[in-house]
C-alpha cells in the first residue's frame, strides 16, 4: 500500500486501508480514522484522493460502485459520450497523464471515458485507498471531538476530521412511479443502471420513455438495429448537432503540443469549455450576419451553438427568439413529416434555456419506418403491463423498456445520505426550500465538510473536470492550512452563506434559465413539492468564481469561522 501516511500533520493517524477485511469481521476493533473521507470515486473524488496524498493527509474514498468512474461507471447505455471536447475533459494536473493518453474521438464514448479514469486510478494506485461497494447512508458530526462519523450500508464505519462529498449532481436516477412496473415480463432498466452485460436491440421492440440528453443519445443507437422503436415524449428538447469525428495520431500530437493553451482557454471561458461567447450581440448585427454565425456554429462541433454564440442569446428573450427560430427551421428541414416536426419543436422554452442535448442524426431517426413517437400530452401512459406500455388510446407491446427519465438532480445525491451537522440538524431539513451554501463548497452548521461540485458551485454549469480541478485544489490548500495550524473545526458564517446564496440567485436572474422549469431550477415533475423554482447551479462564470474563491482564501478565508 502506497497510501498517505501523514507525517506532516501533527501525528494524524495513518491510513489503515489494509485492515478493512479484519475490521468488518472483528467488531471489537476501534473505528478506523482518517484525515479526510471522500464520498465518491468519480472525476472529483479521484482527484481529491490524489491531492490529499500530495498534502500529506490520510484519506479514504467510499464508492458505491465496484470500480472507479462515477458518471462514466454508471451511465453505460449505448450512445453515452462526452459533449465536451475529449481533450478539454481530461485532467490537466499531470504532465505524465497528458503525455501518455491518446483520445480516439473528438467526443469520446463511455467505454473509453471509463478506461481513461481506470488508467488514472492505476497510474497513481488510487484504488488502494478506495473502499468499493460502500453505500454511505449516514454522516454524523461529533461535536465532542470535531470529527465526522461515516456509516456505510454494510455496517462499516469510519471517522475523519474532514468530510468531502464528491457525489455528483446527476447520480441519483429517477424512475417515475408508473402503475404495474413490476408486471412487465421483459427486461427494463433506467439508463443510469444499465446492465454490465451487453444488451442488444436487434429484432426487438423497444420502448424508450423520455427525450432528454440521455434519451437523445440512446435513441440514435437503438434505432439502428431494433425492429420497432417507440419513443414516449412528454416534452421535446432543443437538440443540436455534435459533429463527432475520430482523432488521428497526427491531430493528437498537435493537440498535445497545445495543451497549455487549451487549458488556459478553458480557464478563461465562462463555463470551462473551449467555446466562449461571441462579443457581439445578436440584436446589434444585421439579420445576414446573425444567420451566418448561426449557420457556422450549427455546422461546427460541440457546444459552440449554445455557449459560443452571441452574448445576448441566453439573457435577452428577443435575441434568444432569433436563435430559437433558426433551430426550429433546422428541425423542420430534417424531419420529413411536418406534423411530426412540430411535435419535436419545443414551444414552452427557447433554445439553450435548458440543457441542450447533442445529437448525430437524432431528428433523422424520426424519418425511419421502424420509429414511432408517442406524444404523452395526447395519450398519457396509464400503466405498465405484462407486455408493454398502456397509453390512454392503446397498448404498445415491447420486448424491452428503457427509462431515460433523468435524475433527482443536485438534491437527490445529498438527500440520499443522512448528513447530521451541529445540534443533530439534518442537511435535508436545512435545504428543504433550496440549497444555502458558501461558494457552493460548504454550508453553515455542517463544520469540516466540503461539497465538491455541490449546488451553487461553478462546476455545476461547467466543463466538469475544469471546475473540479479548481474545487479540489482550493479545498486541498484550505485543508492543508487547517491541519498545519492545528485547527480542529471550520464552519461557515451565516452572513457569508446568505450573501453567497443571494449572489447565486442574482447571477441566475439575468439569465433566461431562471424563467424556465428545468433541473437547473430544481423543478422535477416526478417529485412532489419540487415545483418551485430555486436556482441550483452557479452562472457567474468560471473566471469570476475562481477569482472570488481566491479572494476569500487571500483574505484569510473570509466567511469561515475556525476553532
Ligand atoms: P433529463 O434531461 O431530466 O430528461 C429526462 C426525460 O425523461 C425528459 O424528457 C422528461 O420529460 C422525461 N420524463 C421524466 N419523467 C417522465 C414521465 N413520468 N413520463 C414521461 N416522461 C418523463 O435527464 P437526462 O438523463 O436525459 O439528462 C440529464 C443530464 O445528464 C443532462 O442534462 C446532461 O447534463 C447529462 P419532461 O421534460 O420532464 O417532461
Amino acid at each position: 500500500m502506497t497510501a498517505s501516511t501523514n507525517t506532516a500533520t501533527s501525528g494524524w493517524p495513518v491510513s489503515r486501508v489494509a485492515k478493512f477485511d479484519a475490521m468488518k469481521e472483528d467488531e471489537s476493533l476501534e473505528i478506523p480514522s482518517y484525515g479526510i473521507v471522500i464520498i465518491g470515486a468519480g472525476v472529483s473524488g479521484l482527484y481529491q484522493l490524489y491531492k490529499s496524498r500530495e498534502i500529506g493527509v490520510s484519506a479514504l474514498v467510499l464508492e458505491s460502485g465496484t470500480d472507479v468512474g462515477g458518471t462514466w461507471y454508471w451511465n453505460r447505455y449505448p450512445g453515452a459520450r462526452f459533449d465536451s471536447e475529449s481533450y478539454s475533459y481530461g485532467y490537466s494536473f499531470s504532465q505524465e497523464l497528458l503525455d501518455e493518453w491518446d483520445w480516439q474521438e473528438r467526443f469520446s464514448a463511455q467505454p473509453e471515458n471509463l478506461r481513461y479514469l481506470q488508467h488514472v486510478s492505476n497510474r497513481f494506485s488510487l484504488s488502494e485507498d478506495i473502499r468499493f461497494e460502500s453505500i454511505v447512508t449516514e454522516c454524523i458530526f461529533d461535536e465532542t471531538c470535531d470529527e465526522w462519523e461515516v456509516h456505510v450500508e454494510d455496517g462499516f464505519r469510519v471517522r475523519c476530521r474532514f468530510l468531502v462529498t464528491a457525489i455528483g449532481i446527476l447520480s441519483k436516477p429517477l424512475i417515475p412511479d408508473f402503475e404495474g412496473m413490476d408486471d412487465f415480463k421483459g427486461p427494463s432498466f433506467h439508463t443510469a443502471r444499465w446492465p454490465h452485460d451487453e444488451v442488444t436491440f436487434e429484432g426487438k421492440r423497444v420502448g424508450v420513455i423520455g427525450t432528454g440528453a440521455t434519451a437523445v443519445q440512446l435513441i440514435q443507437e437503438v434505432a439502428k438495429t431494433s425492429k420497432q422503436l417507440t419513443i414516449f415524449q412528454r416534452s421535446p428538447n432543443w437538440c443540436a448537432p455534435l459533429h463527432n469525428s475520430p482523432i488521428e495520431s497526427t491531430e493528437m500530437a498537435d493537440i498535445r503540443s497545445r495543451y497549455d493553451d487549451i487549458f488556459e482557454r478553458c480557464r478563461n471561458s465562462f463555463s470551462g469549455f473551449i467555446h466562449d461567447s461571441d462579443r457581439r450581440r445578436a440584436l446589434e448585427v444585421s439579420p445576414e450576419e446573425r444567420e451566418a454565425l448561426y449557420e457556422e456554429l450549427y455546422a461546427s462541433p460541440g457546444f459552440g451553438i449554445w455557449i459560443g454564440n452571441f452574448r445576448d442569446v441566453l439573457v435577452d428573450e428577443q435575441a434568444n427568439a432569433t436563435l430559437t427560430d433558426f433551430i426550429a427551421q433546422k428541425i423542420r428541414e430534417r424531419v420529413a413529416d411536418p406534423k411530426l416536426a412540430e411535435k419535436l419543436i419545443p414551444t414552452d422554452h427557447g433554445f439553450g434555456t435548458r440543457r441542450v442535448p447533442m445529437e448525430s442524426g437524432y431528428y433523422e431517426v424520426y424519418n425511419q419506418e421502424n420509429v414511432l413517437l408517442v406524444d404523452l400530452n395526447e395519450t398519457p401512459i396509464e400503466k405498465i403491463t405484462t407486455d408493454g406500455i398502456q397509453c390512454s388510446d392503446r397498448e404498445h407491446p415491447f420486448d424491452l423498456i428503457v427509462y431515460a427519465t433523468g435524475f433527482d438532480a443536485v438534491m437527490g445525491p445529498f438527500n440520499s445520505i443522512n448528513f447530521r451537522g451541529l445540534n443533530g440538524r439534518t442537511l435535508a431539513g436545512k435545504w428543504e426550500a433550496g440549497p444555502r451554501t458558501y461558494l457552493g463548497l460548504a454550508t453553515a452548521g455542517f463544520p469540516n465538510m466540503f461539497t465538491l461540485v455541490g449546488p451553487h458551485n461553478a462546476s455545476t454549469f461547467c466543463n466538469m473536470p475544469r471546475c473540479i480541478e479548481q474545487n479540489v485544489e482550493w479545498v486541498s490548500t484550505f485543508i492543508e492550512q487547517l491541519f498545519s495550524s492545528d485547527i480542529r473545526r471550520v464552519d461557515v458564517e451565516f452572513e457569508a452563506e446568505d450573501d453567497w446564496t443571494e449572489h447565486v440567485h442574482e447571477s441566475a436572474e439575468r439569465m433566461l434559465f431562471s424563467k424556465v422549469d428545468s433541473w437547473f431550477m430544481g423543478v422535477n415533475k416526478n417529485i412532489a413539492g419540487r415545483d418551485a423554482r430555486t436556482f441550483m447551479l452557479y452562472v457567474g462564470g468560471l473566471p469570476r468564481y475562481t477569482e472570488l474563491c481566491d479572494e476569500v482564501a487571500r483574505d484569510s478565508y473570509r466567511g469561515f469561522v475556525t476553532s
